[in-house]
Formats: C-alpha cells, structure tokens, sequence
C-alpha cells in the first residue's frame, strides 16, 4: 500500500455514504471522493445503494485499499482487511442533508455502531455566498448527542472547495483556435436539436447520453459510449466547447480549462436559476462586458431560461467570442487549481477533531 500523503501522514480508515438519489452524479462525487482518499495511501470504505450506476462509473478495481459495499440490505463491517477489527476515523455522508431522500438509512447503523467517530455532511457544490458562514459549522442531534459537521464544496478560499488534486494535469493541452469539436452531455430538455440543427459544417457534435431527437439529426452527430470515471478527464480534454450538468462533469469541465456551458439539476422551485446566476456572476468576472451578456444568454437559453428562438442567433457568434472565452476559461482553471483542495480540506479537518458524540 502507498503510504499516505497529504496534509495527515496518519492512515485513516475512512467510511463513505454513497446514498444515491438520481442520476449519476451522487455516485459519482462520492466514487471520486473515494478513490482520492484511496490513492492517498488511506483504507475507504464506500457504503452505496447503487451497484448498477458504480458498475458504470468503476467498472474494474483500480484502488485495492478502496472497498465498495452495496449496503442495501443487511451489511457487515469488514471483518478482514486494515478495517475490520478498528473503529472509523471518520465517516463522510457527501448530500448528506437530502439523506430524507433515500429509503436506505445505513447512516443510522453507522451512527449507533461508531457514535463517536467525526461525521462530516458534504453539502452541494454551490456558488452561493452564505456557505463561507456556513462552512464547518455543526449540529448536535438532541436526542443521540451525534454531532455532525457541515462542509460545504465551493469556489472560494473560505469554502471546501472542490477535488482537485485528481486532475492530472500533464493530460491538458489547450483548446483549438476555432470552435470545432464540441461534447455534449445533457439533460433531456435542453435544446439539442437546435445545437445540432445549428452548428457549421466544420463543428463535429459528440452526445453523450440521450440521442438527438428528430432521426435526421442523428447523422450529424456522434454518440459516444459511457466511459468509466478515471477516463472521464481525457474524454473532455478532446473537445474544445464542453456542455456539462450536474455537479461532477461540471467540475471536471472547469479543471478541463475549456470554455464550457452548464446545465444545472432543475429544481420546481426554479431555484436553480438563482444558483445559475450565482455561479455565472463568480465564474464570468473579467470578462468584457459584450461577451459576458451574450455567453449568459447562450447559458440561460440552454437551461431553458429564454426562448430557444433566440439559439440560432446567440450561436452564430461564438467564433468573434471564442478566443476571449479560451483565455478566460485557463484562467478559471488556474483559480481552481491554486484554491482548495477539497479532499486535503476534509483532511485537515479530521486532525483537528475530538470524539463526536457528547454523552
Ligand atoms: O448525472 P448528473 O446529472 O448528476 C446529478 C444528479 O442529478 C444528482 O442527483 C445531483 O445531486 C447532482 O447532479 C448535482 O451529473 P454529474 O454530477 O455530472 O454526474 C455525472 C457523473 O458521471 C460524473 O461523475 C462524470 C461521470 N461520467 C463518466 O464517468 N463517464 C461518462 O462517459 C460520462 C458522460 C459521465
């Protein structure tokens, strides 16, 4: 086993909540979490309800100290392996405020088989200024005495950040001068007909996921195959323009220093929206103001926000913004790269705890 590395040179034996509510993206946070914690040298154990989705995301064992159990049903603590005899250190529940989601309480077995092991709720990915307060700040159940603490991911010095320290950085090359191959990976409302219907001869559109859905579309598109996570990075690195979702591929796009447009998780609230424009308002400063209104159109338009007449239109101008919005994105990515590394934040934190449970 590698020995760990980090801010902590102490192996932790870590316990991972992977309680998936939709989509991909729960599992795929808390996979990359996991292996990270994994490649550092440290023992993970990752409790999920989703073998279906792990098996597309990580379909071979690449981290032999990371353990994958479904936890649907009844479950053990390992009882061999560096796990089995020894308490957590510590035990991480990424989404874990939505936990009323899932019908799988795993947590609570953990809660009152480890009560006194530091329990960090990773929070979502946001933009939003409140989390800087929010941050590390933690709760007592009053009826258990468990206290749980909330770490919230972010783009600023005063958040969790996010995972960074996986991006392998000798994988980049910068974006072509032109706008030519662009990646989509998209939820079923977003416009990509009219992306299709509208992109130049010389723009080569790879889909991933759910096909165009006029059959003469089909053609003009290439529909890419689901790789696994760890090729995830390159798969996007081929690509000049990156339409992501989510909060996952939507990180790895910004690391990827392309320009890219995203598509939030809808909520029916229309919340998304205000946390959309809370990203763009972060993520678009410094840009000249020509090419910030007309990229924010083109997002809003993509996240159903405009009329997607107006799309023919927006498009048509990518290539007079294109080399602006390639400097921008490099410099968003260098931002990201020398801010908070999530998982080294997470470590830090755990050095620093007492037993959790009060009683
Ligand atoms: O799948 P997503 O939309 O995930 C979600 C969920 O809706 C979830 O409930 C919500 O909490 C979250 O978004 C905000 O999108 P996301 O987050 O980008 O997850 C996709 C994962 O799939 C990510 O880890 C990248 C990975 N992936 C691959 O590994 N290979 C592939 O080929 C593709 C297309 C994606």
């Amino acid at each position: 086993m590698i020995p760990p590395t980090g801010p902590t040179m102490r192996h932790l034996t870590i316990v991972v909540v992977c309680k998936v509510i939709d989509n991909l993206g729960d599992a795929g946070f808390c996979l990359r979490l996991s292996r990270r914690l994994a490649t550092l040298g440290h023992s993970v154990v990752m409790l999920h309800d989703a073998p279906a989705t792990l098996a597309l995301l990580y379909p071979t064992a690449e981290c032999s100290s990371l353990l994958l159990i479904d936890a649907r049903s009844s479950w053990q603590w390992p009882t061999n392996g560096a796990e089995s005899n020894s308490e957590p250190d510590l035990i991480l529940e990424p989404f874990g405020t939505s936990s009323h989601q899932t019908q799988t309480r795993f947590d609570n077995t953990l809660k009152t088989r480890f009560p006194k092991t530091p329990w960090l709720l990773i929070d979502y990915l946001s933009a939003e200024s409140w989390i800087e307060d929010f941050h590390l700040r933690s709760s007592v159940e009053p009826s258990t005495g468990h206290r749980s603490t909330y770490f919230y991911p972010g783009f600023t010095a005063q958040t969790g950040g996010i995972v960074h320290g996986d991006f392998a950085q000798s994988l980049w090359s910068p974006p072509a001068v032109r706008c030519h191959r662009i990646f989509v990976f998209a939820y079923p409302h977003a416009p990509l007909d009219r992306l299709i219907n509208h992109a130049t001869q010389e723009q080569a559109i790879v889909v991933s996921g759910r096909a165009p859905q006029d059959p003469a579309l089909r053609t003009r598109v290439q529909m890419q195959e689901f790789v696994p996570q760890s090729a995830f990075d390159a798969l996007l690195l081929k690509h000049d323009l990156l339409f992501v979702r989510g909060e996952d591929s939507f990180v790895r796009a910004q690391l990827a220093g392309r320009p890219m447009i995203w598509q939030i998780y809808p909520t029916d609230d229309q919340v998304h929206l205000e946390k959309l424009a809370e990203f763009f308002n972060l993520y678009a400063k410094g840009l000249p103001q020509t090419t910030r209104d007309w990229w924010w159109q083109l997002w809003r338009c993509w996240n159903g926000a405009e009329p997607v007449d107006i799309w023919p239109l927006l498009w048509s101008h990518m290539e007079e913004h294109w080399p602006v919005l390639c400097t921008h994105s490099q410099h968003w990515q260098q931002h990201l790269l020398n801010g908070p590394e999530l998982v080294k934040e997470v470590l830090t934190w755990v050095e620093s705890q007492a037993p959790t449970n009060q009683q």
